[in-house]
């Protein structure tokens, strides 16, 4: 008796637990960094670490609140997906109350394990890159607040503009306050059907908010799943909790597959080409240099006035003349 409702019991369960999760969208164990990190040994299984990035039993550390490092943590086999979810469950936080950085990016790209300046990871890469950008290097234009998280798709020619946050190659972005909060924040990247979708979970409510929805992006199969962080002059912690990467259910990617994804080159539809640099607007005239060229006009038009009556005098004067 006492058996039978245990596993009656057991039933409901399982069936409730399955329904949870379309059984078509699974977890890709490969492409995931879950706890316990650590495997036999201290190997961390799929996984490489560059720079300062330290394995703990409860975070990766990929930057300690200390200035001027970097670090990293790359997936060390291709991800051969279609169509996939990455959730990132993160956490920045440390010391400085009104500055801090410089942040962390995830990355979807060919190459893996090259050090460079974009929050630690290699410039011109190819692929795809989301900034999770706490610091505002740059003062004028901007039409965005920081913590910003932003898209960047790139074929191995575009360069990231650090000094101006990237906002010249940027895909889109929002907001996010994401930052020295003592709950865990999380991040979802979805690619399916070309279109790049990102979700953020930072308010502690467990919903999703959309960050941004960007169509007309393609994405080869075969690239490799990183994330980096740097400081510099400021800092921060930015620990990675967790990466599970699902593969999605798309209807239409049997259609997709006939063609090779793995060869398509990076692109974006509504990607901004890189444009020129507009220079800031130099500084406005002094009152002074404005005093002086004012000046300057008016005694101009008063000369042409006079060089015009006198001309107009002269002419009266040769009509009268031929008059008599
Ligand atoms: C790479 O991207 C740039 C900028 O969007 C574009 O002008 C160029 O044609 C692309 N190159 C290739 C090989 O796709
Ligand atoms: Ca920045």
């Amino acid at each position: 008796m006492c058996r039978k409702v245990f596993s009656v019991l057991l039933n409901f369960f399982v069936v409730i637990i399955s329904a949870e999760w379309n059984s078509n969208d699974y977890m890709k164990r490969e492409h995931s960094l879950i706890k316990p990190y650590q495997g036999k040994g201290m190997m961390v299984p799929y996984w490489d670490f560059q720079g300062i990035t330290l394995v703990t039993p409860n975070y990766v550390r990929v930057t300690p609140d200390r200035q001027s490092q970097s670090g990293s943590l790359w997936n060390s086999i291709p991800c051969n997906v279609l169509a996939w979810e990455l959730h990132v469950n993160f956490k920045i936080h440390g010391h400085g109350k009104d500055l801090f950085g410089d942040g962390m990016a995830i990355w979807y790209t060919k190459d893996r394990m090259v050090q460079g300046p974009v929050f630690g990871n290699m410039d011109y890469f190819h692929g795809l890159a989301i900034f999770i950008d706490t610091y505002s290097n740059h003062n004028g234009e901007h039409n965005h607040q920081h913590p910003y998280i932003s898209a960047m798709i790139n074929n191995g020619t575009l360069h990231y503009d650090h000094d101006r946050d990237g906002t010249h190659t940027s895909l889109a972005g929002c907001e996010v306050k994401l930052r020295n909060v003592y709950y865990d924040t999380h991040l979802t990247i979805r690619y399916e059907k070309d279109t790049l979708t990102v979700l953020t979970d930072v308010d502690n409510k467990g919903e999703w908010k959309d960050c941004f929805k960007t169509s007309g992006v393609k994405l080869p199969t075969g690239y490799y799943w990183g994330v980096s962080a740097a400081t510099g002059e400021l800092s921060d912690n930015h620990d990675i909790l967790s990466m599970r990467l699902y593969e999605l259910d798309s209807s239409d990617v049997d259609v997709v597959s006939a063609e090779d994804r793995s060869k398509i080159i990076p692109s974006a539809e509504k990607f901004e080409a890189p444009r020129e640099h507009v220079e800031d607007p130099k500084p406005a005239w002094s009152g002074t240099k404005t005093f002086f060229v004012m000046l300057f006009v008016f005694l101009l038009i008063i000369a042409i006035a006079i060089a015009g009556i006198s001309w107009y005098r002269d002419q009266q004067e040769h009509a009268k003349k031929r008059f008599y």
